[in-house]
């Protein structure tokens, strides 16, 4: 099915596209269900700075008053991190809220969408939806993996969090033919921290080479995009022994009040910031802000075609 639609550019974007530069996605459920007023604001344009100064242009995917911008001006940015009950957009309620009018942050799955319709090749955030702990019974899988075998979008993530399941997410990925690579290491990294002990399947350590086999992948005719997997610096990444107990609090809290569906991620990411009083909050702005230079380099490496 050819799209008919096009998103409404910032105009930066605009004119970088029409100058064949470097533009790189920012999601922006991030700011809306990920981090609390004011600190995702603070993150959301520091992250966009970071682009500028690596020569990228940010385009944050959102839907406001019925359009889907790629491209946020600050007015814009802020008023969205200023929204509360702001919806929360996957794959499969983009449309919906679209024909309604409707204004909502996009999921990573809802990104990568907006992205290829805006005609962008990289994205950059800091961790995706999985399989959830508990899979087996709640069936509890983000719409973000089958995103990944659909759309061609490099998403640059800094792992998957250890409130899921990571072995069985990564076996998700594999199944659906996802190439997840592993930047500068061997392993798998596990968001807060650098190693999450499983071996990661592929591995690069240029933004060139990350590059070269998206196109390749388009070449060849193979849908869906990549997953690029970069891990926390080691100055801001936070100890296993002050992660797990407060990621089991979370998870047994969520069980407790009966939270399912999509209020689940959401849910869990508030209630360990409570719990570990901030510091992953600290954590995850410093590998939000990696993340988008890996991302901005893979931007550079795609419009030169080197
Ligand atoms: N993980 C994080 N931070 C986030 C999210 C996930 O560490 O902000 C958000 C992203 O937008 C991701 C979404 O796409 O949650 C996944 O939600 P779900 O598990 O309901 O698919
Ligand atoms: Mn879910």
């Amino acid at each position: 099915m050819t799209p008919s639609f096009t998103p409404t550019l910032s105009p930066e974007v605009a004119e970088a596209l029409a100058n064949g530069a470097p533009v790189v996605a920012l999601e922006s459920t991030i700011i809306t269900h990920g981090m609390p007023w004011p600190r995702n604001l603070e993150s959301a344009r520091e992250v966009e700075a970071d682009l500028r100064a690596a020569g990228a242009v940010p385009a944050t995917i959102a839907v406001i008053d019925g359009t889907l911008h790629a491209g946020l001006t600050d007015p814009q940015l802020e008023a969205l991190a200023q929204t509360r009950n702001a919806a929360k957009l996957s794959r499969a309620d983009l449309a919906a809220s679209l024909a309604r009018g409707g204004t909502g942050a996009t999921t990573v799955a809802a990104t990568m969408i907006g992205a290829r319709l805006a005609g962008l090749g990289v994205f950059a955030t800091g961790g995706i939806g999985g399989v959830h702990k508990g899979a087996d019974q709640s069936f509890d899988i983000s719409a973000d993996l089958q995103e990944l075998a659909r759309t061609p979008v490099t998403v640059v993530a800094a792992g998957a969090k250890a409130i899921l399941d990571i072995p069985k997410t990564l076996e998700v990925l594999e199944t659906l033919g996802v190439p997840v690579i592993a930047y500068g290491q061997d392993t798998f990294p596990a968001f807060w921290s650098r190693e999450a002990g499983v071996a990661a399947p592929l591995r690069m350590d240029s933004a060139a080479e990350i590059a070269a086999a998206h196109r390749m992948r388009a070449a060849l005719g193979i849908e869906g995009g990549q997953l690029v997997a970069n891990p926390i610096p080691s100055e801001a990444e936070i100890p296993r022994d002050v992660m797990e107990p407060a990621i089991a609090r979370a998870t047994e809290d969520a069980a407790r009040h009966g939270i399912t569906g999509k209020a689940v991620t959401p849910y869990l990411l508030q209630r360990i910031y409570e719990l570990t009083e901030g510091r992953s909050l600290a954590a995850n702005r410093a590998l939000v802000r990696n993340n988008a230079k890996l991302a901005a380099g893979i931007a550079h490496a795609l419009c030169s075609g080197t």
